[in-house]
């Protein structure tokens, strides 16, 4: 074992709290397999063999948006070749076609378009929930947040934003548009984006309202490690402000998202190694003890490396996905599909108990495409003495 990590495996081991300086650490170390190690002790203590997935669709209602970040190579210009915009029956039609494959969510999100109106996202809401009543919404960045605050003439309070979309059937935020929480490489790579201090204000309102959220970082492009760490220590202590508080809801799970260069304009940068990705998430699993998930998105990371990153400290890879427009991994289609059946050999291959989860992580009975939620299960989550 690499000698610096061993006063970091005495605190891991004893259920310690890391320091910033652990992390620091922890990122500039080489031994990959300490950390692992380290990280799926954690992992264990928390879920011990559980692997967590679910059947869920994504939907990118538009690719429209007033930002230009350098990393995206999703987003179009309106009237631009190739710019959409979903009409609500649309997205409608998509959902009921989700549900009756079985699906338990749909994950929602889109650029931030210029024209359409505060309705169009309310109505969007209201004709899923009326399509497909028992699946779970999840939909929008804080960064769309903040511009449904700012559309109508009149601009609204956040918190009037997130009730108004919670009443029209919204279920939870995802975690992303939160990048790196850094003011050069905001301007470097996504200016004109809002900045950390609204990003997880977006977060606390939502949480206050009772709203589960996650939390993201787009890592691998113009960031530096000592970069990474603030984000981390920023999340730890948001989440941190939660429990003590003991508002309504939290943050769930931290996603690592590796950045893949295709199609950007920081596509001459390599993106981040195989090695990072898998140090990356042991890193979080350690640093972030007052969450509970860490996900491996099989989509961004892929699939075989997912199933590594399960003995790395994720304990959730997402889920059958379909369609998924924001990142094309290797500039192939945007169709990227995972039956169930494959998604579960993974974990099985990898040593793990497949266990199908909601949104809220709640344990899923399913006979085809019909399911429910076993809600009188004990949270299969975190155990209070496995609780740092
Ligand atoms: O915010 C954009 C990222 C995010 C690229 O909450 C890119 O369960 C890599 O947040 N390379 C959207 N990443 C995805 C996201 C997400 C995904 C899965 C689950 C959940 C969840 C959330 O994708 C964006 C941005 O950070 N992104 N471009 C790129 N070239």
């Amino acid at each position: 074992m690499d000698q610096a990590l061993a006063p970091i495996a005495r605190k891991v081991e004893a259920g310690q709290r890391l320091s910033a300086e652990d992390g620091r650490v922890l990122l500039h170390a080489r031994d990959i397999w300490t950390i692992g190690e380290l990280a799926n002790l954690v992992r264990r203590r928390r879920h011990g063999d559980a692997a967590y997935y679910n059947i869920n669709r994504h939907l990118n209602y538009t690719n429209v948006c007033a930002l230009s970040c350098k990393f995206c190579g999703f987003y179009r210009k309106q009237g631009q070749d190739g710019a959409y915009e979903y009409a609500v029956e649309q997205i409608a039609q998509e959902a009921r076609k989700a549900s009756s494959g079985g699906a338990t969510e749909i994950h929602i999100v889109g650029g931030l378009h210029p024209y359409l109106p505060f309705s169009y996202y309310t109505d969007m809401l209201r004709a899923i929930r009326a399509a497909a009543p028992k699946m779970h919404i999840k939909a929008f960045t804080a960064v769309e947040i903040v511009h449904l605050a700012r559309i109508d003439k009149r601009p609204r309070e956040i918190g009037q934003v997130l009730a108004d979309l919670k009443e029209a059937g919204l279920g939870s935020l995802p975690g992303g548009g939160a990048e790196v929480f850094d003011d050069r490489v905001h301007d470097q790579a996504f200016k004109g984006k809002i900045r950390s201090g609204q990003w997880l204000q977006v977060h606390r309102t939502a949480h206050e309202l009772g709203l589960m959220s996650n939390a993201t970082m787009l890592y691998g492009h113009v960031e530096s490690l000592e970069d990474r760490l603030h984000h981390f220590m920023l999340l730890r202590d948001e989440q941190d402000y939660a429990l003590e508080h003991q508002l309504p809801a939290r943050f769930q799970a931290i996603i690592p998202l590796p950045f893949l260069p295709d199609g950007s304009d920081l596509k001459h940068l390599p993106g981040p190694s195989g090695l990072e990705n898998l140090r990356l998430l042991a890193v979080a699993r350690l640093l972030l003890d007052n969450f509970d998930h860490v996900k491996a998105f099989w989509i961004m990371q892929t699939l075989p490396l997912a199933q590594v990153m399960l003995d790395y400290g994720a304990d959730d890879i997402d889920g059958t996905v379909v369609w998924y427009d924001i990142t094309k991994v290797t500039g192939g289609t945007t169709h990227q599909q995972v039956d169930v059946p494959s998604l579960r050999r993974a974990i099985v291959e990898a040593g793990y108990r497949p266990v199908e989860r909601d949104t809220l992580y709640r344990r899923i009975e399913r006979h085809g495409a019909d399911w429910r939620v076993l809600e009188d299960e004990p949270e299969l989550l975190i155990s209070s003495d496995a609780k740092p």
